[in-house]
């Protein structure tokens, strides 16, 4: 069965492939013919990632699932949380948000952080909602050239390495969207 992962993010797609297996074949936006930029306007991890599934049931129906991913930090009472993608400003790219958060951070002895995703799944005319954390802190520079986004200067509790250190398996048996992808695979082992 098909099932279409309604991200603009490669990176994104090429973890939850890496984990998938099964009966469920992934299928891109792009492999659908959506080139969209898809709203998420709302504020919320869980809403965002509802509004991208329902914008590709609605718009090209598909059954389809959707991430969105925010990245908490302590001692900034949550933030980025669920504006991480657009910390420094919208047109601003990783680093630019990486570099922002350091700054904040200066001098911050509390670096607490955690990462949290939210899988939004719409298959057969049912909404369901996944939700996968990882406990860890921001590091004072980025470590690594592996991953993407936050992953140089995130280390999971679990590790002595930063997520851009960690090979894309070691990240994925730890991480956020890892933990809330393990769920929606058994939810989908239970459908048919
Ligand atoms: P889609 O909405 O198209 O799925 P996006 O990149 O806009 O892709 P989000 O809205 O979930 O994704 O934005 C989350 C932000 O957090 C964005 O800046 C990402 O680079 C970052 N991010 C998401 N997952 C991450 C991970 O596993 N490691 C590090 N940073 C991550």
């Amino acid at each position: 069965q098909d099932i279409v992962f309604a991200t603009n993010n490669s990176h994104k797609l090429e973890e939850i492939r890496r984990i998938f297996g099964g009966k469920f074949r992934i299928l891109s936006l792009k492999e659908i013919g959506c080139e969209d930029d898809i709203p998420e306007t709302a504020d919320t991890l869980e809403g965002n990632a509802i509004m991208k599934a329902r914008y590709v049931k609605q718009h090209y129906g598909y059954d389809c699932f959707a991430d969105d991913t925010g990245l908490m930090v302590n001692a900034l009472d949550g933030a980025p949380g669920v504006y991480s993608a657009r910390y420094a400003g919208p047109g601003h790219d990783s680093v630019a948000n990486m570099s922002l958060l350091l700054k904040n951070l200066q001098g911050i002895t509390d670096r607490r952080a955690r990462f949290v995703t939210v899988i939004a799944l719409i298959l057969n005319g049912v909404e369901t909602t996944f939700e996968g954390q990882v406990e860890g802190r921001i590091l004072t520079e980025p470590h690594g050239a592996d991953g993407f986004g936050y992953d140089p200067v995130f280390q999971p509790d679990e590790s002595d390495m930063s997520f851009a250190e960690m090979s894309a398996d070691a990240k994925n048996a730890i991480s956020h969207r890892g933990r809330a992808t393990e769920k929606l695979m058994a939810y989908l082992q239970t459908v048919d």
